[in-house]
């Protein structure tokens, strides 16, 4: 078929649709849209006529006309996620976790200009890191917690002495390869005035339903998410900032998000994020708890099938995640590509042993897509068996 024209582009979305809608889905990143589920299938939710529209600023003050129905079901968002996380301040409007993320680290105030964070073989993400938005964007100097005994956790007593001995303007929580809660409680113990946000990201749908750790309720000040990874929202970015009847953050906060950051926030997921946040409080009540379970017995099976699942001696996860360290095996490259063959999609995953964040050794097997579309334990067990044949 000629390349480009429209018939040939069609086919492409075409393959891909039935290729990763056949395929076993396990990036811990990703879900697909509760909204896309049969049992609630509504495409216009998301495929609207809000996708042509812009409407800058905030809802009622907007720089545009034609934005009262936008500005009514963003004012509803807003409040829903104020009123769920008893918030001073929310903001939908950032267009991914990433730009959440870019718009409060380039909000705080510069006295030291460090920014104590998670290592990216410990599991941080990019944004938090010198070699992606932290430093290379906003020019922070940034130092990383020291892992503990469990090197899946941070070592509070060395965090301590570390965020004392570098006065950082803030500390970030939150990763990545997220296995287990976050000492956000003991630090903010430890440091009462500490601004401490916390990145949610890969956990917002397990902290929305309240199976892991309640970050704003243990201290943190400031929390960003996307809304598409255990929240099974669409594509997008969340902010939520609690105990700030000040508004000592929000005012910089905001005018990052607009006009600093964004133009346009893309107004038609909008409407699919209000729906998944109602659909989890009324529908899928049990989903995060159904995710938790599904990611410890997936650990167990593989783990009993011979593999070296990660935090072995620590439970394995309270996450959606499952670790396993393939080095043996060939690397995470290797095996993440022997399993793509097999129509199992994960992502190879450095571990915070690894010297280089070039050759992973790891993988990172997240179970929330499969668990939103139904699957069980017995359904993860199998798959372990899978993987045995697969790989060993
Ligand atoms: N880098 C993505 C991940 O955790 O897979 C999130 O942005």
């Amino acid at each position: 078929m000629d390349k480009p024209t429209v018939d040939w582009i069609k086919d492409v979305v075409s393959r891909q649709n039935e290729w990763r809608s056949s395929c076993v889905n396990l990036i811990a990143s990703e879900n697909i849209m509760v909204t896309e589920l049969p049992k609630f299938e509504s495409p216009e939710l998301y495929y609207n006529d809000f996708m042509h529209r812009y409407a800058e600023g905030e809802p009622y003050k907007r720089y545009y006309n034609g934005t009262k129905y936008a500005d009514e079901l963003e004012v509803e968002a807003i409040e829903y996620f104020k009123k769920k996380f008893d918030a001073s301040y929310a903001d939908v409007r950032p267009i991914s976790g990433a730009v959440a993320n870019i718009a409060v680290f380039s909000a705080m105030p510069r006295i030291t200009n460090i920014v104590v964070t998670n290592s990216l073989p410990s599991g941080g993400h990019i944004t938090h890191n010198k070699m992606g938005t932290m430093t290379r964007l906003i020019g922070r100097n940034v130092y990383n917690f020291p892992t503990g005994e469990n090197p899946f956790t941070t070592d509070v007593d060395k965090a301590i002495k570390l965020i004392r001995k570098m006065n950082p303007d803030f500390v970030v929580f939150g990763k990545s390869m997220f296995l287990f809660r976050e000492p956000v409680k003991e630090i903010h113990d430890a440091f009462p005035d500490l601004t401490i946000v916390y990145d949610a990201a890969h956990v917002f749908g397990l902290v929305y339903q309240g199976v892991f750790q309640q970050p704003l309720k243990e201290g943190a000040n400031i929390m960003t998410s996307s809304t598409h990874k255990t929240f099974p929202g669409p594509q997008g970015g969340l902010i939520i900032l609690k105990n700030d009847e000040l508004g000592i953050y929000e005012k910089s906060i905001k005018t990052q998000v607009f006009p600093g950051i964004l133009s346009n926030h893309h107004l038609h997921r909008i409407p699919a994020l209000l729906a998944a946040a109602v659909i989890l409080d009324t529908e899928l009540t049990d989903y995060a708890k159904r995710v938790v379970s599904n990611a410890k017995a997936f650990a167990e099976a593989l783990y009993n099938e011979g593999f070296d699942v990660c935090a072995a001696d620590y439970g394995f996860t309270e996450t959606h995640q499952v670790v396993v360290d393939v080095s043996k095996l060939g690397g995470g490259a290797k095996v993440a590509n022997e399993l793509e063959k097999n129509g199992i999609i994960c992502n190879k995953n450095s571990l915070p042993w690894d010297k280089s964040v070039v050759k992973p050794s790891g993988i990172r097997l997240g179970v929330q897509e499969m668990t939103l579309k139904g699957w069980t334990k017995d359904d993860f067990i199998e798959l372990a068996k899978k993987f045995k044949n697969i790989l060993i």
